[in-house]
């Protein structure tokens, strides 16, 4: 029989990819067959996603996955889709998506959506795991619907969208879902009193199926406009980036083992665990509970690189962002410096002069920084390190454990200096790998539901070594955060 391979189109919010996976010689081997820039630009209706075009592009990747497919007589065996969380769109009847896709980026001020609900933040926690926050899809419906009726509009998240433009099949699965706000991770389903209590009672939400389930073959005219000569079958994977990229993490492996942090535009940080922990303390320590493609992920949402890739956009001009590599290596020689920012800073949100407001943070925090980009840039890193330590040390009180290692994945698991402080606050050894986590999640889901192993974290168990590299702690390198 034919080698099998999986395609994973992993959306994030700086950029998409299509990624091409299978095992070889007892190793698996992963391709990325197309990479393709994303980002948020002003429209009439709000800072919107141009997904019209990410869907091209993730068209444009599958046709080159097929073709790699065909050349090594390979058989493209499955297909899954992840994306950033919280972003949705309002579908009609026959299926036409009301666009632009709106960014969480522009999300409004919650404040009059908070005080007109009638139920308490703590109950709101209680049922949801997550903590308000602006960018929650809830919150931000609420604050459109208003004045508008959704009877007729059936909500899908992201993924989803992407999966009914494959298949033709509506639906949508945990791990987006429970981004929401909207969903009750201890059932799996949507909570109608959270809907009623925001006055979203009249919309359809979709069916969740779970992780793993066979979302429906491609529809013919995708797969001929594909060129495969068979049919495929798109699979519901853990649609939430995050959890693609925490597929590993099976909690009776690596509760009270491992720390978890994934750093790409945004960074999260928190550990795998078994049950929803909705105590008052992790309310007021700002953690989410979400579904994880197994158990919850008990996460603290943190602005993550998107400080540093705002800073590079505003320093290249309109057309291509700075280098990140010169800056990087020019601060890597620096000392850290303890007086660092909070990097889960509300005001770290939106878009336009982040230098500014960085800047003003640091000034804040007592930071002193000269005129240069290399300053703004030292500054990022320490604070997100501290912010990484930080947001372990609140993991390990809600656990009551404290963990062996830290677990670095996603684009920011190749700057070295974030990956070093981070084990010299913790002084524990940080494991720095895969760069593409998501990806290689979303496609060991669907290798787990084609029965080629037994669970995701085998593949990452079988994963080339250069795809991790380990910082252990110097102890001669304490280093110390020293803010308030
Ligand atoms: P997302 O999925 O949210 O789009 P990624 O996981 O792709 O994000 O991470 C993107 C970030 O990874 C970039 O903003 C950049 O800071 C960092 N990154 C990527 N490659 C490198 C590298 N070679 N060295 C240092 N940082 C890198
Ligand atoms: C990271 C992520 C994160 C969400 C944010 C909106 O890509 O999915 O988990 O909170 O996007």
């Amino acid at each position: 029989a034919a080698e099998r391979a999986y395609a994973a189109v992993d959306l994030g919010a700086s950029s998409g990819r299509v990624v091409l996976g299978g095992l070889r010689t007892r190793r698996w081997h992963f391709e990325e067959v197309h990479r393709f820039a994303n980002g948020v630009s002003d429209t009439a209706a709000g800072l919107a996603w141009d997904l019209e075009q990410l869907f091209e592009e993730t068209l444009a990747g599958l046709r080159r996955a097929v073709e790699r497919c065909a050349a090594d007589g390979r058989r493209l065996s499955g297909i899954g889709v992840d994306s950033w969380g919280v972003d949705w769109v309002l579908v009609a009847p026959d299926g036409t998506p009301e666009l632009p896709g709106l960014s969480y980026r522009g999300a409004p001020d919650p404040a009059p959506v908070l005080a007109s609900r009638s139920l308490d933040p703590g109950a709101v926690y209680g049922i949801s795991g997550i903590p308000d926050q602006a960018i929650n899809t809830g919150l931000r419906l609420a604050a459109r619907s208003a004045s508008r009726d959704l009877a007729d509009r059936q909500l899908l998240f992201i993924p989803d969208l992407w999966v009914l433009g494959l298949t033709g099949n509506r639906g949508s699965d945990p791990t987006i879902a429970s981004t929401s706000q909207l969903l009750d991770p201890r059932t799996d389903r949507f909570s109608e009193t959270l809907l009623r209590d925001l006055g979203l009672d009249g919309l359809a939400m979709p069916d969740l199926e779970a992780v793993g389930a066979i979302a429906g073959p491609l529809r013919e005219a995708v797969r001929d406009g594909l060129g495969l000569p068979h049919d495929v079958p798109v699979f519901r994977v853990a649609g939430h980036d995050t959890a693609a990229a925490f597929a590993f993490a099976d909690p009776a492996r690596t509760e009270g083992v491992e720390a978890l942090v994934s750093s790409g535009t945004w960074s999260l940080v928190g550990a795998a665990v078994r049950e929803p922990i909705t105590t008052e303390q992790a309310e007021r320590l700002g953690f989410s509970n979400e579904r994880g493609a197994d158990g919850v992920l008990l996460l603290r949402n943190l602005t993550g690189l998107w400080m540093l890739q705002e800073c590079l956009r505003e320093w290249g001009g309109a057309e291509e962002p700075a280098d990140p590599a010169p800056l990087l290596d020019a601060v890597e020689r620096r000392e850290f410096d303890s007086r660092t920012f909070d990097a889960s800073a509300p005001e770290l949100l939106g878009t336009g002069d982040m230098e500014g407001r960085l800047r003003t943070l640091c000034a804040e925090a007592g930071r002193p920084l000269d005129d240069s980009r290399e300053s703004v840039v030292h500054a990022i890193i320490d604070s997100l390190a501290v912010t990484y330590a930080e947001g372990v040390r609140a993991t390990e009180q809600l656990i009551g454990t404290r963990v062996q290692r830290v677990r670095i994945v996603g684009g920011g698991s190749r700057n070295h200096r974030l990956c070093r402080l981070t084990a010299e606050l913790l002084q524990r050894p940080v494991i720095a790998g895969p760069t593409e986590a998501s990806a290689i999640g979303n496609i060991a889901v669907q290798a787990t539901a084609d029965g080629i192993v037994a669970s995701p974290s085998a593949v990452f168990d079988a994963l080339a070594p250069e795809q991790t590299r380990v910082y252990e702690p110097r102890p001669d390198r304490i280093v110390q955060e020293s803010r308030a």
